[in-house]
């Protein structure tokens, strides 16, 4: 059996898809799930699962001791919406969760880390097309501060404790199973789920604001590949820049227009377009390539028509419930 994992924070938009194929691909009891709270019973019935505080230590040695756990995926977080509203909490949780996980792995109890970073890491003065893996970093939001603050931490415990831990800097991931919360790329979840049951949709953020995003097929793939990839290999020990789509909600409009011909868009934006514009428009992800032959699969047309017929048939199975 591979070696067992714990997923922190397992009942989020990119936990409950890591939990499934990381299951499928290792066996469902090579994958203990985890979260501050309980997942629906369908969640929590799927595989080993334990209620776990990711910033209770004691908590997470447990669960550590007790399965043999040798991967963490730590995975809990306020994402960059949620965080600008309750900032304390959100440093909290965002770095100390992560200390917790870096300081088992130096004291030898986890053998490897996957922490997911974010292009929230970039801020206003980096540049915008392209952006490059090494390049100015001025975060403006407390999501960006806690990332570019842990990308940091990463790299010392590795350098210095030789921690195993890899990151991806992720761009705004769309998925069909599972709701984001508090982000500012969930506009683009969002409008797929209003274009079918409303055939309308009021979007928070400019019709021609630019951001990097990707499916969270293409994100699930890049998580597990970075972590099966042998550690020689992973040159950058902050995190990797990761890119798959740019869009503008006029362009995914445009897009989800050729499925639902009645759909239509207008723009309220609000407190999330500031977060927006601090962000690039695209990323230049050749070190990834380059170190663990990552490559994206969607893009936006493949990307909707399977979000799209994702959607119709829960929208089936649901009516049937
Ligand atoms: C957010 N979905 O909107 C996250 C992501 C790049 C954005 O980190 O906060």
């Amino acid at each position: 059996m591979h070696a067992k994992i714990l997923i922190i924070g397992a009942c989020g938009q990119i936990g409950t898809e890591l939990t499934k194929q990381l299951r499928k691909q290792y066996g469902t009891d090579a994958v203990v799930a985890s979260d501050v709270r309980k997942g629906s019973p369908e969640f929590v019935n799927s595989g080993p699962f334990e209620v776990v505080n990711a910033l209770d230590f004691n908590q997470i040695e447990t669960i550590v001791e007790q399965y043999n756990i040798e991967e963490v995926y730590l995975m809990a977080a306020l994402l960059s919406a949620t965080a600008e509203k309750n900032p304390a909490f959100a440093w909290d949780l965002n770095m100390n969760s992560l200390f917790h996980v870096l300081n088992l792995a130096k004291a030898g109890k986890i053998k490897k880390i996957f922490w997911p970073s974010s292009i929230a890491v970039f801020g206003p003065t980096t540049p915008k097309e392209d952006t490059p893996q090494y390049t100015v970093m001025e975060p403006s939001t407390v999501y960006g501060i806690s990332k570019q603050s842990g990308e940091r931490w990463c790299e010392y415990y590795h350098n210095i404790f030789g921690v195993d831990i890899r990151s991806i800097r992720y761009p705004g991931l769309i998925s069909w199973s599972t709701l984001p919360g508090g982000g500012t790329t969930d506009y683009a979840v969002d409008i797929y789920h209003k274009a079918l049951s409303d055939g309308k949709y009021e979007c928070f953020l400019s019709e021609e604001t630019k951001l990097p995003m990707m499916y969270m097929d293409d994100a699930i793939r890049a998580t597990i590949s970075i972590m099966e990839a042998p550690a020689e290999n992973i040159k950058i020990r902050s995190a990797y820049n990761l890119a798959g789509i740019s869009f503008t909600p006029t362009e995914i409009a445009t897009e989800i227009k050729k499925h639902i011909p009645e759909f239509s868009i207008s723009y309220e934006p609000d407190f999330r377009q500031k977060i927006a514009d601090s962000w690039p428009s695209s990323i230049d992800d050749s070190e990834a390539r380059k170190d663990w032959g990552w490559k994206h699969d969607f893009d936006l047309e493949s990307m909707t028509k399977d979000m799209l017929d994702h959607l119709k048939e829960l929208e089936k199975i649901s009516q049937f419930r």
